[in-house]
């Protein structure tokens, strides 16, 4: 499901994920590894309050490995605990109960040092759409959780999933909008999928893809797209993956309009291999 954000959602999503914060100790936050940072919540941090929070970076079977571990070590640096996850590696999973595990215990001791009997520490997951929020409740809850309906109004019982004996999880995530006031942060997300595609032309995604391959991935650009010289000719590019992948019109002319659709979709269907379209040292 895409959203288009209006003001009137940003709010809704703002009061309704406080909400939920109020009732948990700590938070999951995920964002998609291949855009780290254009995938996180500009608002979350103040609304934390001081609680924890970890980091998940999501998909990470579709970005560069080598790029997800510098942004692991730059999260590190902020002090900020995150791992990388492939949703559907049971291993993954692990690591995912294993870290909040060490947030709750942290948690648990705070309260005993207060004179307040342990319980189990409460989280829930937070983050853009389309990021994989259902599908890892699922896998930590080891079952489909039913999705309790939207009912304004009326309060809602909340459910929680025990995961394992060491921490129990909302059963329904926090949804909150990307930031993309910049245009490059636009591109990023747009590129991967989260945006709705009205709201950015497709050329404009497929040019920036391709520039963005052309300075940090050239081998996909000679091996997927057989281009080894005129990159910065746009057109040129254009005419060249457009006539190879048949994208013509009467006449034998190249449909550009197609063309880009093809870029875009190669990447998003992950046909280039493991990508990350964002590196910490793009963070101004
Ligand atoms: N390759 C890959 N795909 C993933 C991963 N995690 C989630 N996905 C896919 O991402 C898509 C979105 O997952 P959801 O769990 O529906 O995402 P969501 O955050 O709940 O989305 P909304 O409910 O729309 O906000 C699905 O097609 C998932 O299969 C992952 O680690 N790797
Ligand atoms: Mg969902």
């Amino acid at each position: 499901m895409v959203i288009q954000w209006f003001p009137g959602h940003m709010a809704k999503a703002k009061r309704e994920v406080q909400e939920k914060l109020k009732l948990v100790d700590f938070v999951i936050e995920l964002v998609d590894a291949r855009v780290p940072n254009s995938s996180q919540n500009p608002l979350l941090q103040q609304l934390l309050n001081n609680k924890s929070k970890m980091i998940i970076l999501m998909k990470d079977d579709l970005a560069d490995k080598k790029i997800t571990e510098e942004w692991l070590s730059y999260f590190k640096s902020q002090n900020i605990t995150s791992i990388a996850i492939d949703v559907n590696n049971r291993k993954d999973i692990q690591k995912v109960i294993q870290t909040a595990k060490e947030l709750a215990e942290e948690k648990m001791e705070r309260l005993k040092k207060k004179g307040i009997r342990p319980r189990p520490a409460r989280a829930m997951i937070v983050g853009i759409p389309n990021v994989g929020k259902s599908t890892l409740i699922n896998r930590l809850a080891n079952k489909k959780i039913a999705k309790t309906g939207d009912r304004p109004g009326v309060t809602k019982s909340q459910q929680w999933i025990k995961v394992k004996k060491d921490f129990e999880l909302l059963d329904t995530p926090g949804i909150l909008w990307p930031k993309f006031e910049e245009e490059i942060t636009g591109l990023r997300l747009a590129a991967i999928g989260t945006i709705k595609d009205q709201l950015l032309a497709m050329d404009d995604i497929a040019v920036f893809i391709i520039r963005f391959l052309k300075e940090y991935y050239p081998s996909i650009l000679t091996e997927r797209y057989q281009i080894t010289d005129n990159v910065d000719d746009m057109a040129m590019v254009f005419e060249t993956i457009g006539r190879r992948r048949g994208c013509l019109e009467a006449g034998g002319k190249v449909n550009y309009d197609k063309t880009a659709e093809i870029i875009v979709q190669d990447l998003r269907n992950s046909k280039l291999g493991p990508i990350s379209l964002e590196q910490p040292n793009m963070i101004e």
